[in-house]
């Protein structure tokens, strides 16, 4: 009894000192390289997403809600996510993002989601109402606040009958951040987080991860929007991580070809080994032996083919990792909704249970896309799940014809494949000379001067692109 007891003081010791150890790590939201859209603009997108077949001007190809739900398969149709609550952790409160979020369901014929309808909910850390004051940042569009908008209005125009929670930590600390993620956890099953900081061993953290996604809780993390290695909590294997594509579409709207996004980050983890599942797929243990690999999935993430946000009194064109992490969520939570069948998306069900857009072309800083799995878009884009029937046919059929997956690839006429495959490199070829240029100073910006240099690569690859 006595060595027994003694042993246990010992483990009792290093447990404490282990949990003191887990470093606290500044997080930040990302790249999101953002430009302005003016109404005019948002008329001509919105013209098309209604029928009319006139074509977008160059300007105004940033994807609509509508259109995102078309590409990727969506179920739900405009109740997607009904009955279903995803929980959005941020820094910082966000004092006019519910109102932002109104005049931006109102433009895109969006449901309202207020708190007054009880869609809408706005929490602190712990769960209560001690909200934290706003994030100072200029210009509001590059501070917490512009990431916050994104998150919602990302979430409820992929899931719009979805009801969302937003859980507010007092600032971009792991100290903070971290126990809002688990207030999320016991909020909601499903969680969008679009931030992350540099790989550590986060011992405490990881036990709530795992335990959270033991319980069925479904966290989804960015990646990062450097095209280096990915940011943790990404690179945990007890969360979903997601990575970023470029998503072409056609003048008119028709989705034409995606890639990988230059910004999009991947790699091999250095802290963390990959979950069962992914060592099971083989997909981890292909480039990265039993390490933890990531991206497990990737949605549009490239701001040149990026998405309208409302915010600060305007609409801005946004894009990043922040963006695909908040369509995995709607989409996780539309395919909950749709199907009572599907209890728990965890990284089982992602490498088990979906079907992907493999993702064959592009590259990141270290890793280029290929056939199967690759270290800058993960297993590919989600854009089906084995256990329901395949939503929307008619429009799924409709954009097929031009996808470049797996499985398209045995049925298409290869010359057709080729084709997609080859304009889609030539245009990224283009934008990457220009990226080459401008990411030494992007990568040595400080995180809170992202927003100049962030502008001006942005403003300039969209005038390449088009
Ligand atoms: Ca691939």
């Amino acid at each position: 009894m006595h060595w027994r007891g003694l042993t246990s003081a010992v483990l009792i010791l290093l447990f404490i000192v282990q949990s003191s150890g887990d470093p606290v790590v500044d997080n930040d939201h990302g790249r999101h390289a953002t430009r302005p859209i003016s109404e005019e603009d948002l008329d001509r997108m919105l013209e098309t997403t209604t029928g009319s077949r006139q074509k977008r001007a160059p300007e105004a190809r940033a994807l609509t809600p509508s259109i995102v739900r078309t590409i990727y398969n969506i179920p739900g149709g405009d109740t997607a996510g009904s009955g279903q609550t995803v929980a959005i952790v941020v820094a910082f409160g966000a004092s006019s993002a519910e109102a932002d979020l109104e005049v931006y369901s109102t433009r895109f014929g969006l449901p309202s989601c207020t708190t007054a309808n009880g869609c809408f909910k706005k929490v602190d850390q712990n769960g209560g109402n001690n909200i934290p004051r706003d994030d100072p940042t200029t210009p509001i569009s590059s501070s917490w606040l512009g990431e916050t908008n994104l998150d919602i209005q990302w979430v409820h125009a992929t899931a719009p009958g979805a009801n969302i929670t937003l859980v507010c930590a007092n600032s971009s600390s792991s100290s903070d951040l971290y126990p809002a993620v688990m207030t999320a956890a016991s909020l909601a099953d499903i969680v969008s987080l679009s931030w992350g900081g540099a790989e550590s061993l986060q011992s405490n953290f990881e036990r709530f991860l795992a335990n959270a996604s033991a319980r069925g809780v479904s966290i989804f993390a960015a990646t990062g929007d450097s095209g280096g290695p990915a940011t943790y909590p990404a690179t945990s294997p007890s969360v979903i991580a997601v990575g970023g594509t470029t998503t072409l579409t056609e003048s008119d709207g028709i989705f034409s070809s995606e890639s990988g996004w230059s910004g999009s980050s991947g790699g091999c983890s250095n802290f963390y080994t990959a979950s069962e599942a992914q060592q099971a797929s083989g997909s981890g243990t292909d480039p990265c032996g039993t390490r933890r690999a990531v991206p497990d999935i990737s949605f549009n993430g490239d701001p040149t083919s990026g998405v309208p946000v409302y915010v600060d009194g305007s609409y801005v064109q946004f894009g990043g990792t922040s963006l695909a992490t908040p369509i995995a969520a709607g989409r996780a939570a539309a395919v909950k909704a749709f199907t009572s069948d599907i209890r728990v998306i965890d990284s089982f069900y992602i490498y088990n249970n979906i079907t992907l857009r493999d993702i064959t072309s592009g590259s990141n800083q270290n890793y280029s896309a290929g056939g199967g799995f690759d270290l800058v878009t993960g297993r590919g884009v989600w854009t089906g799940d084995l256990d329901i029937n395949t939503p929307n046919a008619d429009e799924n059929m409709k954009i097929t014809h031009l996808m470049i997956s797996e499985t398209m690839q045995t049925k298409l006429p290869m010359s057709m494949v080729l084709n997609v495959v080859e304009s889609t490199q030539e245009t990224l070829s283009a934008t990457t000379q220009t990226r080459a240029t401008t990411s030494a100073t992007a990568t040595s910006m400080s995180s809170s001067a992202l927003s100049l240099p962030a502008i001006t690569f942005f403003s300039f690859s969209l005038f390449l692109l088009l």
